[in-house]
């Protein structure tokens, strides 16, 4: 038995889903299916925070987290902060293919995208991504991602305890009494952040895909949860497959979506499997900010999440359409 196949997507992301289903239900294979539905979400700038023109870091530059993994090989293929290219779920599919590696990061991953043909080097910047830096440097910067450290001023350099200058930011600014270390405006308060998707095909073999720019006003360099492979997404044909959004710091932690197909390999069902990862983490950090969707191998589909309301997409060969299911924290 079983209900394949099947798409399911974080957020209302309708028209990736239905890119993936017309793919996979015209025969496309699982991984197939999920790059063309995330590479849907690239192109249509999904939340403004996948793909081209997206959530900028704070040098304003827009760059690119996304994996892609074969649940039924086990490979996986990512690239991290790649700058300059549009085409992230692509690039971590070229990645997963042609070479024996899983993640290539920055400009390497940049360079090894164009040699294998994929178009570039582009600025990834849009007029909306620096508006909004623009908006963010006017609002002094406030809030980024550091903590024990001083800033002498509102945008940096910044001091350690011991007064060394650890770092500078492009922007400037005179507020000494900026509190550092404020998280939560960077993850969903304004956009829902991630594409993560998982797609079973006719065959029952399992994929998932993500694909982001990560968190907003990020520092330069940083990696989220995206490109790992166990923490935004995980898929193993024999059990099941589970995607995660929100905040990557701090969820990377826990490797939430290997859990959650772990558990459902313990016998747990979807809802309570989703649940369990998202608790695990919510008991160190009560105020992270995150979801989780768990599907089985059968399409059995449940969400769970902490810190905002979430949605999820579904396509079924039941449905005549994507539905969109809301899960309460
Ligand atoms: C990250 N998990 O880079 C992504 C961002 C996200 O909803 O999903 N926000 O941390």
């Amino acid at each position: 038995s079983g209900s394949y196949p099947l798409v399911v997507s974080t957020w209302p992301f309708l028209e990736a889903v239905e890119r993936a289903w017309s793919a996979v239900n015209n025969g496309s294979s699982a991984v197939d299916a999920v790059v063309d539905g995330c590479s849907a979400c690239e192109e249509l700038r999904c939340d403004g925070t996948v793909g081209p023109g997206g959530s900028p870091d704070e040098n304003g530059e827009t760059t690119i987290d996304a994996m892609v993994m074969d649940g039924v090989t086990m490979e996986v293929g990512a690239v991290a902060a790649m700058r300059y290219i549009k085409d992230g779920i692509k690039a971590a599919r070229l990645v997963m293919r042609h070479t024996q590696h899983t993640l290539l990061v920055g400009e390497k991953a940049s360079a090894f995208s164009i040699s294998m043909g994929l178009p570039g080097p582009e600025d990834l910047s849009s007029s909306e991504s620096i508006e909004k830096w623009n908006k963010w440097k006017e609002n002094n910067c406030q809030p980024n991602f550091w903590k024990n450290v001083v800033p002498v001023n509102s945008c940096g350099p910044y001091y350690s305890n011991d007064l060394m200058v650890v770092a500078e930011t492009t922007c400037s600014g005179d507020d000494p009494m900026r509190t550092v270390g404020l998280r939560s405006n960077h993850f969903g308060l304004h956009s829902h952040d991630t594409i993560s998707m998982a797609v079973i095909d006719k065959f029952g073999h399992i994929a998932v895909g993500t694909s982001t720019n990560g968190a907003t006003f990020k520092i330069p360099g940083r990696v989220g949860d995206g490109p790992i492979a166990g923490s935004s997404a995980y898929a193993d044909s024999d059990i099941g497959a589970c995607g995660a959004t929100g905040d990557g710091d701090i969820m990377m932690r826990f490797l939430p979506c290997y859990q959650v197909v772990e558990s459902m390999r313990l016998g747990m069902d979807p809802k309570d499997a989703a649940k369990d990862a998202i608790s695990r983490i919510a008991r160190k950090f009560p105020d992270f900010i995150g979801a989780i969707f768990a599907v089985n191998k059968n399409g059995t589909h449940a969400g769970a999440c902490h810190g905002w309301t979430f949605k999820y997409s579904v396509r079924s060969p039941e449905m005549h359409h994507a539905e969109v299911f809301t899960v309460l924290p």
